[in-house]
């Protein structure tokens, strides 16, 4: 009889008047139902004070041993070990370092040809370039020393090249702006504005078809976001779904000319509009840049196709050395140093958060100080190529 009002409830609603057993029979479903409902109610409820009272404890840093005494971590969102973090200052100081002293030498006349600094920019190239491998390309810019020495470039051998020595890392023949190191995946700084993108378009292609799981990242101006190379690079990335990444460091001029003046609408919205997912940083906060490179260069590893990053960010010197800046406003780079510097805000991180002491870091000052002093002294005394140089590394064989 249970059986049978069971089936038929499950089959139809009972309706109408019921007999008393018919009732008596659905209270006693009734019953059971409320029962087993207040039970898991109940067993809900202890789960979530169990889960509550268990929290995991903050993820140890990778590199740190169990039982091992951890970091004093307030930031439970740095997944970085001790020893990325020392790299990742080392390097942007390294490029801090590098900039200041071809910044010097510049002015004084040491070196020939064009020169653009990267310095105020430290944090994006490193971000990303952490995350790479000698087998991961990147093109970079005519602002390229910076994104050199994140790929993990020789700084020594890029100062003689940038002094235009023999032994510089192109032979002195590439100086400043078209420096590269193809051994690095470095494909080089660009003199041609938006010359990047459809270079990672190829690597990328590269990669893909000879499933070598590496990813090419084009560092591309605000300016250079504009040029039709870069726009149709970032169609075909989404279109053959590369592992392309187009990084836009945005430091809010092309030249002399404000980005307001020269860009329209909104880098992320440009990206979305190809179907690319695209995000935007602060480009002063290594942290929040290193996050947005992890998660594009997964994804572009996994075969989920290219991504666009907009990074915001300030240049500390001008276009080129030997700009009088007249363009930018009174005190407008010494607020930036004062209160966005991505070292100082590292720093601050790091130590606050107990992750790094600042001896550590102090070390490292002094570490790069005196290997960019060295880098110095050996570039001056270098030899300039020879005029049998001239012939080499040409298409044309004489
Ligand atoms: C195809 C091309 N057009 C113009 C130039 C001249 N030029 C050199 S740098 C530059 C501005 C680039 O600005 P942006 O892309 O924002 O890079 P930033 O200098 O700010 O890093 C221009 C117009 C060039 N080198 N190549
Ligand atoms: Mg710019």
């Amino acid at each position: 009889m249970l059986q049978t009002t069971r089936s038929r409830s499950r089959e139809a609603p009972v309706e109408g008047p019921h007999t008393r057993r018919q009732c008596e029979i659905l209270d006693e479903t009734g019953f059971k139902l409320f029962a087993r409902v207040a039970a898991a109610g109940i067993y809900a409820l202890l789960v979530s004070v169990g889960a509550a009272l268990f929290q995991p404890r903050p993820k140890r840093m990778r590199g740190e041993e169990e039982g091992a005494p951890g970091p004093r971590v307030r930031e439970t969102t740095v997944q970085l070990s001790r020893e990325e973090l020392l790299k990742a200052y080392r390097q942007m100081r390294t490029i801090r370092d590098f900039e200041d002293t071809v910044h010097e030498e510049f002015a004084a006349g040491n070196i020939p040809g064009f020169v653009h600094l990267y310095a105020g920019e430290e944090a994006s190239g490193v971000g990303f370039c952490l995350h790479l491998n000698d087998q991961d390309r990147i093109a970079s810019t005519h602002r390229g020393h910076g994104h050199c020495i994140a790929k993990g470039c020789d700084s020594k051998a890029m100062m003689k090249e940038i002094f235009g020595r023999k032994d510089g890392l192109c032979g002195g023949k590439g100086g400043s702006m078209h420096i590269a190191d193809l051994s690095k995946g470095m494909l080089g700084a660009n003199g041609i504005v938006g010359g990047g993108p459809p270079l990672i378009c190829g690597a990328a292609l590269s990669s893909k078809t000879l499933k070598t799981g590496g990813v090419a990242i084009a560092f591309v101006g605000d300016g250079g976001s504009n040029q039709g190379t870069t726009l149709e690079s970032m169609n075909l990335a989404k279109a053959w779904n590369l592992p392309a990444i187009f990084v836009f460091e945005d430091n809010g001029y092309a030249e002399s000319t404000a980005s307001g003046w020269s860009v329209s609408g909104d880098l992320v919205e440009r990206g979305k509009a190809y179907g690319i997912p695209s995000r935007r940083v602060d480009g002063h906060d290594f942290f929040e840049v290193w996050d947005a490179a992890r998660e594009a260069i997964e994804r572009a590893r996994n075969g989920e196709g290219p991504s666009v990053i907009h990074v915001k960010l300030a240049r500390y010197y001008g276009h080129f050395e030997g700009d009088a800046m007249t363009y930018r406003a009174p005190g407008e780079i010494d607020q930036v140093k004062a209160e966005k510097d991505c070292l100082n805000m590292f720093r601050q991180r790091v130590t606050e958060a107990g992750l790094l002491e600042g001896d550590q870091l102090d070390a490292i000052d002094n570490e790069v100080k005196s290997l960019i002093e060295q880098a110095l002294a050996e570039a001056k005394a270098a030899p300039p190529p020879t005029e049998a140089d001239l012939l080499t590394d040409v298409y044309a064989s004489y």
